[in-house]
């Protein structure tokens, strides 16, 4: 059994959670925080039979588009007091997932 913890957009995050359940993936949606942009995304856990893992992995990737974002400079830069505040795009949206072997799992 794998657990695969996808990272996605807030903006895909409904349609990721919906088509996954309709094929019968048991998901966890947790809200998080991405440490670049400091915007909320949302973290889906998900237990899958390793046979599933890369149809669970479709549906995430079908789900998510790429998207530019501008942002200020400074925060590539990593010095928010950084002026002139020059604006530069972002790649966001895909997924991020890692995908982890379970040791056990059980309903208790
Ligand atoms: P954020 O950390 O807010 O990053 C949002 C997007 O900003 C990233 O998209 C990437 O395109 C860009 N970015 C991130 N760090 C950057 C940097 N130092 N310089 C320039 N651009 C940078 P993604 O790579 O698709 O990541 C989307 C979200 O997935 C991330 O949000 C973070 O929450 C999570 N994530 C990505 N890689 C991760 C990792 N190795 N470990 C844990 N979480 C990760």
């Amino acid at each position: 059994m794998k657990l695969l913890l996808a990272i996605v957009n807030n903006d895909d995050a409904h349609s990721v959670n919906t088509s996954l359940s309709r094929e019968g993936f048991s998901v966890t949606k947790i809200s998080s925080t991405g440490g670049f942009l400091m915007s909320g995304n949302s973290t889906f856990l998900i237990g899958v039979e390793d046979s599933d893992t890369e149809r669970a992995k479709e549906i995430i990737a079908q789900n998510c588009k790429k998207r530019e974002q501008v942002v200020p400079n400074s925060i590539v830069k990593g010095d928010p007091s950084a002026l002139p505040r020059a604006m530069m795009k972002v790649t966001v949206g895909g997924a991020t997932v890692f995908v982890l072997n379970v040791e056990e799992f059980s309903h208790l």
